[in-house]
């Protein structure tokens, strides 16, 4: 059984803290970033990095309502939002919030739909969907609660848009997965919209789209049943496959390339479930009051500061502050 510590020690002083939750706000532009939600509409949730999930959500937002597009309120700021102008063909990245990095397993993706009217600052995503970029599994022999994810630890999900893009204006979505609450029917989705202006001659047309909301569903195991500390690779790779996570990219060529692990042939081996580990991981988001570690001195890696039976640090390094998200679960935050 794979088995990783919830907690990391910290042998002397504080290590600065990284938020737990994090929140794409700047575009990469020929490798100059942009300010915070110059291109990318800025959210109007209280704190912009929370994730939205189907249970325990904050500000009631799910991946079933209609602001999972492009995040809570985002829309009221369309209009002020810029638009970026991109060549089809290049690479640009969209970054996360204050030098944030992904902490958590699961998979990033970027979807585009593109504006009817022609005018990005007027349009809902109320239209198609459709995927450019898919990082899943890169490292099968990896920690799968950690770096066998290709996302884990990264800052940016750089991506190309595809050559074949038609001329027009576009939202782009970039969107990470936390499933290590999926057992409990508490995976993690943090995402938001750049707005872009795509030039060039590009003819292509996507395949396959989705709408949104309606791209996902907690009928889906991947989001609602997996559990990293217990499941096969294999049993994680089928999962993937049955959701749009799974769907080849468009590349804009008439042939679309496979980035999802494939899946290997035979029953996947599903291991027991562990309860215990999935415990300990809600514990960590404040679901379920168990003690995280015996041990003192120790801080958590999601930027723990307090808490019902924590014995861990209670500050955070400036300019992140402790706030409480509920009595079990005190964070490490900075402002949006
Ligand atoms: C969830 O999505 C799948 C795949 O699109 C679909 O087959 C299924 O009917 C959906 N379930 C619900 C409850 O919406
Ligand atoms: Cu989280």
């Amino acid at each position: 059984m794979k088995y990783i510590p919830l907690v990391v020690a910290v042998a002397a002083g504080l290590a600065r803290p990284a938020t737990a939750h994090y929140i794409f706000s700047k575009l990469v532009l020929k490798g100059e970033e942009s300010a915070d939600w110059q291109y990318i509409r800025e959210t109007t949730r209280r704190q912009c990095y929370m994730p939205t999930k189907y249970t325990s959500t904050f500000d009631n937002l799910t991946p079933s309502d209609s602001d999972f597009r492009c995040n809570l309120g985002s829309f009221s700021n369309a209009a002020k939002t810029e638009v970026a102008e991109v060549a089809a063909g290049d690479t640009i990245a969209m970054k996360l919030f204050y030098d944030g990095t992904i902490a958590h397993p699961g998979p990033g993706q970027v979807y585009m739909s593109k504006a009817p009217t022609g005018n990005v600052q007027e349009y809902k995503g109320d239209g198609d969907w459709f995927k450019i970029w898919e990082k899943t599994l890169c490292n099968i022999n990896g920690d799968l609660t950690k770096d066998a994810w290709c996302a884990y630890g990264m800052s940016q999900f750089e991506f190309q848009i595809p050559a074949a893009t038609p001329a027009g204006e576009y939202l782009v979505r970039a969107e990470h997965v936390g499933l290590h609450g999926a057992q409990a029917n508490e995976a993690e989705f943090f995402y938001s919209c750049a707005q872009i202006k795509v030039t060039g001659s590009g003819t292509g047309s996507p395949s396959l789209t989705y709408q949104i909301p309606g791209l996902y569903n907690d009928s889906m195991t991947l989001f609602n049943g997996l559990n990293l500390w217990t499941d096969s690779v294999e049993k994680v790779q089928l999962d993937i496959l049955e959701t749009p996570v799974g769907d080849d990219v468009w590349n804009g060529a008439g042939s679309a390339s496979s980035s999802a692990a494939s899946s290997s042939s035979g029953a996947a081996t599903v291991a027991a479930q562990d309860t215990t580990q999935g415990a300990t991981i809600a514990a960590a988001h404040g679901q379920v009051q168990t003690p995280i570690s015996t041990t003192t001195n120790l801080v958590s890696q999601y930027g723990q500061c307090g808490g019902l039976d924590w014995s861990g640090p209670t500050e955070c390094e400036t300019p992140y502050t402790c706030v409480q998200q509920n009595p079990y679960y005190h964070q490490c935050v900075n402002s949006c």
